[in-house]
């Protein structure tokens, strides 16, 4: 096959990046499973996200979440040269350390392939981000190991934040502080928070009612130092709010490059209905 960038490399990435396929590129995603009672929802292309959000509105019992294993990993490796590996932040899953794994059985098995395993430290449109600047610079043919540099370096310079409408998945999982999510529930307020240095979830402040969410969000951007770069709206069922922020993005910075996209299984367990995340450029 001839292209215009290296056909032996495969970027791979965990279900959390919220990315099913990527175009002109080798890209697997490996998904992320949620489990309520007998029924497991597997986050792959097949998956209705609305119709897992509405069996879990109405399901009492107690469901959880399972990240990759390393198995899982290995195999979506498949035989490439040169692996670029995303995963959702090591300080609220395993996926991370699973990647680890598979990453290190790979170069026991193949000492000539390279493997490098992202950790985001974030998850949804940050790591959409990160994934689509391993393709660009894969494009523009360089090297294995500059790449990866330069998208740790990228990593650095992008942020994640978001405005959660309920936290009772997250709490039940032990994802949250308990008393963050009571308060929260008490006051009926929509969260808005970030990603941490840590990879954790961090209160930055928060919303009383829909209408002031894309407000309070947009704020967020600008204090965390958002200036016009890239932007990456991921909604469940909230495609309103996901265009109203789009619009106020504009208002102040007329030629962002912003997309808009439905967040994955994953990330829809955890956001819940009506949740937004949003990933940027600083
Ligand atoms: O390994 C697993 O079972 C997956 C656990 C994932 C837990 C958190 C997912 C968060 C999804 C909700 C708000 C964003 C917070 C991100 C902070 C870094 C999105």
């Amino acid at each position: 096959m001839e292209g215009a960038y290296n056909v032996d490399y495969k970027i791979v990435m965990d279900s959390a990046g919220d990315l099913r396929q990527m175009q002109d590129a080798n890209f697997e995603s490996v998904p992320l499973k949620i489990l309520a009672g007998d029924r497991e929802f597997v986050d792959d292309a097949a998956i209705d996200v609305e119709e897992m959000v509405d069996y879990m509105s109405s399901y009492v019992g107690k469901s959880s979440t399972a990240c990759p294993s390393a198995g899982e990993y290995v195999e979506a490796f498949g035989d490439a040269e040169d692996v670029y590996c995303v995963t959702i932040t090591s300080g609220l899953s395993g996926s991370y350390n699973a990647a680890q794994i598979a990453a290190q059985t790979y170069r026991e098995q193949y000492p000539q392939r390279r493997v490098h395993v992202f950790d985001t430290l974030s998850a949804g449109p940050e790591m959409t981000l990160v994934a689509e600047k391993i393709k660009e610079l894969v494009q523009q043919k360089l090297p294995f190991d500059k790449i990866v540099s330069m998208v740790e370096a990228y990593n650095l310079k992008t942020q994640l934040v978001f405005s959660l409408e309920s936290l009772h998945n997250l709490a039940q999982n032990g994802r949250v502080p308990g008393a963050v999510a009571k308060l929260a529930g008490i006051l009926s307020l929509r969260l808005v928070g970030k990603a941490s240095d840590e990879g954790t979830l961090q209160p930055t402040g928060k919303a009383r009612g829909d209408q002031k969410v894309p407000g309070e969000l947009l704020k967020q951007l600008l204090h965390l130092g958002y200036n016009g770069g890239r932007v990456r709206i991921h909604h469940c069922c909230n495609l309103p709010a996901a265009e109203k922020l789009k619009q106020a993005i504009l208002e102040k910075f007329p030629k962002a490059n912003i997309l808009i996209e439905k967040a994955g299984a994953l990330c829809s367990y955890y956001a819940e209905r009506g949740g937004m995340l949003v990933g940027f450029e600083t």
